[in-house]
């Protein structure tokens, strides 16, 4: 069970993440350019998030933190005492806390690919709740995870805020969600937060803030890629565009060119025309149907379903 050691970046002799070089290479050589969004997530990129979350246009976060701030007996009441709570990805330090003081665990497992934010989300709610077990584990956890020796014996609630699940098309979301009942085993739930469909011009504006902060978001990609791949891509020919697809009820972000132009990744060429666009990230949006049908895609029974007072966001209860 012990994950610590394991390589989860493979760099070759000159340092270079392979598996970004792969995925950028790959995703600019398709007529629709497109570059998984876990990319944008560098250090920058993560702080760059966090400021999207105070945005007055970005209401995911408060909306989902007013349903776990005001919900917690509701939690309880369905939950019960003494589960480990196995939180995918490594914890927000307002979000975790207010499900953990509602429901009184027995144990809590953060799972994060990256060791720094683990350790320091751990080590954070350690302080916060000094006589709860907390068992870190440095993993993918799009994969299943071997959860450690200690919580073997408990019932397990996953815990998936934050409509992360809405990064993912709906085969990847469902090879993760049935992922997850594998890693929690036998009688499991599963608290999950997902955004909901609502006015194009409201879910337009949280990716396309007055401040530009998620524009910076998206440019971020662009420098990450001239500084880690020797790229020479003109970040002033970019423009950050958040599109409403409605055939798949989704907040797309492009990076649209403004001009023709050519560019070098890796030593490789690239060209795009005036118009074109890299596809950076999906924000995919439910209703009560469709988040039902992605759960009970991947084994899991919805239990319980809570919305914010202004109906923008739902979280989802599930058993396996
Ligand atoms: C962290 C994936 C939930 O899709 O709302 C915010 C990321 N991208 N603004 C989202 C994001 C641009 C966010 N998630």
């Amino acid at each position: 069970t012990k994950q610590k050691g394991l390589k989860l970046v493979e760099r070759d002799d000159e340092g270079v993440d392979t598996a970004f070089r792969a995925d950028v290479i790959e995703g600019l050589s398709q007529s629709q350019m497109a570059i998984p969004a876990r990319w944008l997530y560098d250090d920058a990129g993560s702080q760059l998030f966090e400021d999207i979350t105070q945005l007055p246009e970005y209401y995911p976060t408060r909306a989902e933190t007013e349903i776990l701030s005001n919900r917690g007996a509701e939690f309880a009441a369905m939950i019960g005492e003494g589960r480990a709570v196995v939180e995918f990805g490594s914890g927000s330090s307002v979000k975790t806390p207010l499900l953990l003081s509602a429901i009184a665990p027995a144990a809590y497992v953060p799972l994060d690919i990256s060791g720094d934010f683990l350790r320091a989300a751990a080590a954070e709610l350690s302080g916060k709740f000094p006589g709860l077990p907390v068992y870190p584990v440095e993993a993918d956890f799009m994969r299943k995870v071997a959860l450690p020796g200690e919580v073997t014996d408990l019932p397990k609630l996953g815990f998936f805020p934050g409509s992360t699940i809405g990064n993912m098309v709906a085969r990847t979301a469902v090879d993760l969600l049935r992922n997850m009942r594998e890693t929690l085993g036998v009688g499991a739930q599963l608290l999950i937060g997902m955004d909901l469909i609502k006015d194009k011009d409201v879910l337009v504006s949280a990716y396309d803030d007055k401040a530009g902060v998620t524009a910076q978001f998206n440019y971020n990609l662009v420098r990450r890629i001239n500084r880690e791949l020797d790229g020479d891509i003109a970040l002033d020919a970019l423009m950050h565009e958040a599109r409403w697809n409605d055939e798949y009820a989704r907040v797309e972000m492009h990076l649209r060119a403004q001009r023709d132009i050519t560019f070098e990744v890796s030593g490789q060429q690239f060209s795009m025309r005036a118009g074109e666009t890299i596809h950076t990230e999906n924000s995919h949006k439910f209703n009560r149907r469709t988040s039902n049908m992605l759960l009970l895609a991947a084994g899991w029974e919805p239990q319980a379903r809570w919305l914010d007072s202004q109906e923008r966001f739902s979280v989802m209860l599930a058993q396996a």
